[in-house]
Parts: C-alpha cells; sequence; structure tokens
C-alpha cells in the first residue's frame, strides 16, 4: 500500500470531490506536496494503459485526467504559497508543449513543481505553433524555456521547433522532457532531454545565477 492509494482509488471511482479532498492532505508540506505531483499523478493514470489497445476506453482516460486536471487547479493556492516563500527572481521559466501535443497533465505538473521551487514558471497550453513560442521568446525574454512531449508523433515538431528557436536564440537554455522522450533521450542531438525535474531545476538555477 503506497501513501496515494487512497487517491488512486478516488480517481479510479471517478470521485471528483473525494479526489479534491484527498489531495488538500498532502498538500500542507512542499516534500508531500512535491512528492504527490510528481508520483501520484503517474501512478493515478497508469492502471489506463492498455485500455486503448482494448478498444473503446478512451472515454474513462477523459474522465480520470479531467479529474486530475481540477485537482490540479484546486491546489494552485498552496503551490503559490510554496512559489511566494521559495522564489527566485523573476525571469520567466516558459513551459510549454510542441506543435500538436495535446496532452498537457505532464506539463502542468512541471509547472507547478517549479514554482513550488520558486522559478516564476509559466505553461502557455497545447500544440503550440513554432512562430508563436519564437514571438513569445521574443517578447518576454525568458530564462528558459521547457518542453513536455507526451506522444512520440510529436517529437518531429519538438525537433523542428528547438531548432528555429536555437536559430534566433542561440544562448536561450532549452530543456525537454515527459514520457515520450523517457526513450528516445538519444533521438536528436539538437534536444536537451532532461527527464528527473530535480536535474530541471539545477540547470535553471544555473541559468539564473
Ligand atoms: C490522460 C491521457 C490523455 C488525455 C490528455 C488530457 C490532458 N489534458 O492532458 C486525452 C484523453 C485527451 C488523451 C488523448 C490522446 N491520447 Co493519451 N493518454 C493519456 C494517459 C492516460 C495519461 C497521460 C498523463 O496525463 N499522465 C499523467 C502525467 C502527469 O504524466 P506524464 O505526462 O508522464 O508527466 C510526468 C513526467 O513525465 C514528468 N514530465 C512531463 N513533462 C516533463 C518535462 C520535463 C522537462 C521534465 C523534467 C519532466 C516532465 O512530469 C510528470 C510527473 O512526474 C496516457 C496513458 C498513461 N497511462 O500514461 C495516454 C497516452 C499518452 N495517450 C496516447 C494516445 C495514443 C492518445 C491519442 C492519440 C488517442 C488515444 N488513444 O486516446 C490522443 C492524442 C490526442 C493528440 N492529438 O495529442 C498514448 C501515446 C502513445 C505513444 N506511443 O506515445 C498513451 C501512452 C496511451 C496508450 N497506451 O496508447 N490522452
Amino acid at each position: 500500500m503506497t501513501q496515494f492509494e487512497t487517491f488512486y482509488s478516488l480517481v479510479g471511482a471517478e470521485d471528483l470531490e473525494g479526489a479534491i479532498q484527498a489531495a488538500v492532505d498532502y498538500a500542507d508540506a512542499e516534500e508531500t506536496l512535491t512528492g504527490f505531483l510528481r508520483e501520484g499523478f503517474v501512478q493515478s493514470m497508469s492502471s489506463t494503459q492498455g485500455w486503448t489497445r482494448d478498444g473503446g476506453a478512451i472515454w474513462k482516460e477523459h474522465i480520470r485526467s479531467e479529474i486530475l486536471d481540477l485537482v490540479l487547479a484546486n491546489l494552485r493556492l498552496n503551490i503559490e504559497a510554496f512559489y511566494q516563500k521559495n522564489k527566485k527572481g523573476a525571469a520567466p521559466v516558459i513551459v510549454a508543449c510542441p506543435d500538436g501535443e495535446t496532452h498537457t497533465l505532464g506539463a502542468k505538473v512541471t509547472t507547478s513543481l517549479l514554482r513550488i521551487k520558486g522559478f516564476n514558471a509559466r505553461f502557455i497550453g497545447a500544440d503550440l505553433p513554432a512562430d508563436q513560442l519564437m514571438s513569445l521568446v521574443d517578447s518576454v525574454k525568458p530564462a528558459a524555456v521547457v518542453f513536455s512531449v507526451t506522444h512520440h508523433y510529436n517529437l518531429l515538431a519538438l525537433k523542428d521547433t528547438i531548432t528555429q528557436l536555437k536559430g534566433k536564440f542561440p544562448q536561450l537554455l532549452i530543456a525537454a522532457g515527459g514520457a515520450s522522450l523517457r526513450h528516445n533521450a538519444d533521438a536528436f542531438p539538437e534536444v536537451r532531454v532532461v527527464t528527473n525535474h530535480d536535474a530541471l531545476f539545477e540547470m535553471i538555477r544555473g541559468e539564473l545565477r
């Protein structure tokens, strides 16, 4: 039995209110909130693996991922309290999903974990065309751009976007992680893969010095 077992069963039972309430219990301390966001979210979706191969259960994924989205939204004030406590300066960190990528939970969790650590991270939405990202970087001058990519189909869009970004902003720190990169870390030499959040924090901290 893991510490998040109660939460998993509430999500499994599609009990939105119960899941929201259970999640709040992890939010008092930075360590439990961080552990919950890192492990609890991934694990509560892991039982859905294989449903789609069996055909016809995609709607269950939709219901569960919607519950997780709402759980995360409800934790936002707790996340912001840790951000205020740990604030490390104002330089923004942009968290993005490349063109085609509509899986947003990993990006939102990564944004939340960055904010808890005191980085001024903003998630800028799913499926972002490269030209929009270029315009955003030009306008806000971020300390870093962090990509989250879940579906391996979107790795080519990631590679193209990073190539364009590096062409125009050669000094910009760019990192990428997410499920699709866990087994494809060496796929493209131009993509700096970091799938561990601690390594991501270190990388960005270095950039802010
Ligand atoms: C939820 C979900 C959806 C939701 C997404 C809702 C949303 N708003 O995000 C919906 C229902 C919309 C969806 C749609 C689709 N999905 Co889907 N989906 C999933 C599911 C069930 C969970 C993914 C998830 O959110 N996990 C929880 C998050 C928190 O975990 P995570 O993303 O891995 O993030 C963690 C880490 O990776 C890390 N992280 C993430 N990004 C980064 C970045 C950095 C820098 C770092 C350091 C760390 C990091 O942080 C998180 C916490 O540790 C997975 C199956 C599974 N159980 O994994 C399939 C899955 C990802 N989907 C899949 C597919 C195929 C699709 C669809 C094409 C059709 C379908 N079968 O449903 C469409 C795609 C639409 C599109 N155009 O993109 C496949 C992908 C296969 C592949 N080879 O890549 C999977 C694996 C299912 C499967 N087994 O077939 N999906």
